[in-house]
């Protein structure tokens, strides 16, 4: 703690000046430093060069569960592959997130709620166009699990999505209905986050949300291309470039960005 003394006349002596000086100085270095980890990552391309990782960037990995992946029920082509690159990127931050897709067994955008609707068709809800999906992450089952190989246990906070019955939810940050909030955000500013990095499953949908819903709510973002895949349904993957263009969401490796 910095103490400040008075003397007699109300001014300082040049000795408590010069400490007040010294301890500001250091203690904004104290502030700068803790931004930033200091660590070894020997897996790394750059061989032994030590890596920084930022208190003011999180990684969200999004809904990387046993559904989305081959032998799930809603695969993403190929979706297991990106869980290598994605364990790997994770030694780069200090933050990390999951979400995980959460579903009661008659959620209303499953197609065995709405029997006369066709797989991957709309509906209406109150909120707008609802895409039917087959039954997927239901709460508690193997399905909602997060895929074996995925490293879990870096992660600060799990947020979970899509568990009332009546409202879907793409996004980690905000439902379907694009009120209803999931505490993501509250959770970023409170650990002062200032860079959103999105990495998982599918590009086109949940991954798309996300990092939208981060843009707009102030984050610079960026989409991890090498550890995403998309579940590509009609243009959805030019869609969502696109989209990423629009709102100022970065696409590309992570070393093009830190
Ligand atoms: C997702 C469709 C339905 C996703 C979740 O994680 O991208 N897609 N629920
Ligand atoms: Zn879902």
């Amino acid at each position: 703690m910095l103490s400040i003394k008075k003397v007699e006349n109300g001014t300082m002596n040049m000795l408590n000046r010069r400490s007040l000086v010294l301890g500001l100085l250091s203690s904004s270095l104290i502030f700068y430093q803790s931004k930033l980890t200091f660590g070894h990552d020997n897996s790394s391309n750059s061989g032994n060069i030590e890596q920084y990782k930022s208190s003011e960037d999180v990684l969200i990995i999004v809904d990387m569960q046993n559904d989305f992946c081959p032998g799930g029920t809603l695969p993403v082509q190929n979706g297991d592959r990106v869980i290598e690159v994605i364990n790997k990127i994770q030694k780069k931050f200090q933050y990390i997130i999951l979400t995980q897709d959460w579903h009661p067994e008659d959620h209303s955008s499953f197609v065995t709620t709405n029997p006369k609707k066709e797989v991957f068709s709309t509906k209406k809800m109150p909120y707008g166009n609802q895409v039917i999906w087959p039954p997927h992450c239901i709460i508690g089952t193997k399905g909602a699990e997060f895929h074996k190989n995925l490293i879990t246990n870096k992660a600060s906070f799990i947020i979970r999505k899509g568990f009332r019955k009546h409202i879907d939810s793409y996004s980690g940050f905000f439902e379907n209905d694009r009120v209803t909030s999931t505490g993501l955000d509250g959770i970023l500013r409170s650990l002062n986050i200032k860079r959103v990095f999105v990495a998982g499953l599918a590009l086109d949908f949940c991954v798309q949300y996300t990092a939208i819903d981060s843009a707009v709510l102030g984050y610079s973002t960026y989409v991890i291309q090498d550890a995403t895949l998309p579940v590509n349904i009609g243009n959805s993957v030019q869609e969502t470039v696109n989209n990423f263009k629009k709102n100022n969401v970065g696409f590309g490796k992570l070393e093009e960005f830190i």
